[in-house]
């Protein structure tokens, strides 16, 4: 998030995940951590028993909401309006954190006037949440001493995405909760070493580190580590791509480990993008969706057949290791990059390509090798080695070898200085409920499927728990529709329509549904909206405007 990169540095937690115990108060928001941070929503609820106040600000009744002490129902979409609005009543009872904003942040007045008119009156008419309930929670948030805020999809998957995590980051400031224990800025990464990607520079804006790609000092630095020159240029991001496709600016992609022909919002329209390139190459573990429409397939390792480091949410780098070989022909991916880097280059042309290892078919440069090199990239991870790993997992920043770790960031200051207060308006979503799309469609997951289902639809015991698509819907709205609990319906939106079984509930709101994406069968993004925010191109997949049909039998 580029927005939360120039305010902190990084996206990462500020904090760890033990230290939620620290905490006295809570603000868990956009996120059903109990479902898809299951160990981390263990945390919680165990803080929560101690006497830790939980807040919750989530459009569905989750687990979550049975244990806080405030639920804010907002209506999705308007998490920056209700933000801003407790920011506002903080500033307006003098409640703000004074000697930390004077010397740990700047740009105060002017988003003090922008949150000026930001009333819990305002905000209540916006977000449906009780003025005097958002009082309540900027009391509560603001005097708690350790006050850590959570955040996930809710908040990012929105148009104004961007603008969402900078008023969160607001908040944290203004009530100084940056760089103490049990407090911070918190997004919950979503898998398995996605922050470990995102360190290495698996963003079009940055090198390996988040050194942008547009500096000249950091361009040159690379050039001579890498001993070739380096594109200048900012490319694109995923969910660019389909249009880039369309318009002709990109022939050819090789896409590993994303099953984007079920992930992408609106994919009738990434389909058909993607069957319009030159060559689709496809590096998966399975014979995934878009793999059928792939030019050629690379069977790839998975995680426990291969080797490296993984890093965690709370920034921790740990050593994963190899515990089987990978069946068939499958190669891990350092090694598959390997030899097609080697082609690429013309040498070792007809051979073998290098293979070294008779069971597990690797090719160098390996995993602890690539380690080495991040080492002398990345200062963040200097102190870092496979020797030290042995030992135990590290925390970056770790930049010496005797430096034991960084589990909570910014105790002493902020990579650029002072924290930037940025002065926000909220915007709505894009596409909002009309007369023929009348109902506000929410998605998401379930504990027991995992994104496009290509793992976890395999497993007996997960798909014997949660089978088949739903739409979650108010009593109210089926009542209206005519609908009885379990019937099969029609879910369109102006890009698209499924069939599914309506779930009656009054976990949703009036006016809000909610499917989850992980069944192929009733795939929820024939329906999303691919608008995507200006700042970092996260795609509205939290809200779009969709309409609920009761089938008549033929
Ligand atoms: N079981 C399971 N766990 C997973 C995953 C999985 O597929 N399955 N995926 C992993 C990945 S990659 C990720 S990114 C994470 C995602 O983790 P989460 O973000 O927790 O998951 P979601 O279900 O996408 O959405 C979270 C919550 O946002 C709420 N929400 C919807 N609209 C809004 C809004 O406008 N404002 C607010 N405040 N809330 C809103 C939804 O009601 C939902 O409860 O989960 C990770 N963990
Ligand atoms: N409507 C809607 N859409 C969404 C979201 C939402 O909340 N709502 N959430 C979005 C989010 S946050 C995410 S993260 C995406 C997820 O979208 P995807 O990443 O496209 O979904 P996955 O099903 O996790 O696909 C990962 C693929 O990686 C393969 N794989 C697993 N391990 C390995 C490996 O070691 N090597 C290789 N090469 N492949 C491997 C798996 O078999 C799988 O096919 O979906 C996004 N789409
Ligand atoms: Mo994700």
């Amino acid at each position: 998030m580029t927005g939360l990169v120039t305010v902190l540095g990084s996206g990462a937690m500020t904090n760890t995940i033990n230290g939620i115990l620290d905490s006295d108060v809570m603000l868990v928001i956009g996120s059903n951590t109990t479902e898809t941070h299951p160990i981390i929503g263990l945390r919680m609820l165990e803080a929560a028993r101690k006497g830790s106040k939980l807040i919750v600000a989530d459009p569905r009744r989750i687990k979550l909401c049975d244990s806080a002490e405030h639920w804010m129902q907002q209506r999705p979409g308007t998490d920056g309006a209700l933000i801003n609005s407790i920011c506002h009543v903080i500033l307006r009872d003098g409640l703000e954190d004074k000697e930390y904003i004077a010397e740990r942040a700047e740009n105060f007045e002017a988003f003090k006037e922008s949150i000026a008119d930001c009333t819990p009156g305002w905000a209540e008419k916006i977000s449906n949440v009780p003025a005097s309930v958002i009082e309540e929670v900027a009391h509560v948030f603001a005097k708690g001493e350790r006050a850590g805020i959570y955040y996930t999809m809710g908040i990012t998957q929105h148009t104004s995405g961007t603008d969402n995590v900078c008023s969160l980051a607001n908040l944290a400031v203004i009530t100084g909760n940056l760089g103490k224990p049990g407090a911070g800025l918190n997004p919950l990464r979503g898998q398995n070493n996605v922050q470990g990607a995102s360190d290495m520079g698996c963003v079009p804006t940055w090198f390996p580190g988040y050194q942008r790609c547009d500096d000249e000092a950091v361009q040159k630095k690379f050039a001579e580590i890498w001993e070739t020159p380096v594109s200048k240029n900012i490319g694109l991001m995923a969910t660019e791509m389909p249009d880039a496709i369309t318009d002709g600016r990109l022939a050819g992609l090789w896409i590993m480990g994303e099953n984007p022909v079920l992930s992408d919002p609106n994919s009738t329209h990434a389909r058909k993008a993607f069957e319009k390139l030159e060559c689709l190459v496809v590096q998966d573990i399975f014979l995934t969706e878009t793999a059928e429409i792939a030019d050629v397939v690379l069977p790839a390792a998975s995680f426990a057949e291969k080797d490296g480091t993984f890093t965690n949410t709370e920034r921790k780098v740990q050593r994963v290791r190899r515990a089987v070989p990978p069946p068939g022909e499958a190669r891990d991916d350092l090694s598959i990059i390997n030899m097609l880097s080697k082609r690429m280059l013309g040498t070792n042309r007809g051979g073998f390509m290098g293979v070294t290892d008779p069971i597990y078919h690797t090719v160098p440069p390996f995993a602890s090798d690539v380690f080495d090199e991040i080492t002398k990239c990345w200062v963040a991870m200097a102190g870092m080695s496979y020797e030290r790993l042995e030992e135990q997992a590290l925390t970056w920043p770790c930049p010496e070898k005797d430096h034991p770790g960084t589990p909570i960031l910014h105790e002493t200051g902020f990579p650029r200085g002072k924290a930037w207060l940025s002065a926000i308006t909220w915007s709505g979503p894009q596409e909002v409920p009309d007369e023929e799309y009348p109902l506000v469609l929410t998605t998401g997951r379930v504990l027991y499927q995992y994104h496009t289902g290509t793992m976890t639809r395999r497993s007996e015991v997960l798909e014997e728990s949660a089978p088949s698509a739903y739409v979650e819907m108010h009593p109210a709205d089926a009542e209206a529709l005519n609908l009885t609990d379990n019937e099969t319906v029609r879910a369109s939106s102006r890009r698209g329509k499924i069939e599914l079984a309506v779930r009656i509930t009054d976990r949703v709101d009036k006016g809000l549904v909610f499917i989850p994406f992980h069944y192929k069968e009733a795939s929820v993004n024939l329906l999303t909206n691919d608008a995507l925010d200006p700042h970092c191109k996260i795609p509205e997949a939290k809200v779009c405007a969709i309409r609920v049909e009761k089938l008549t039998s033929a």
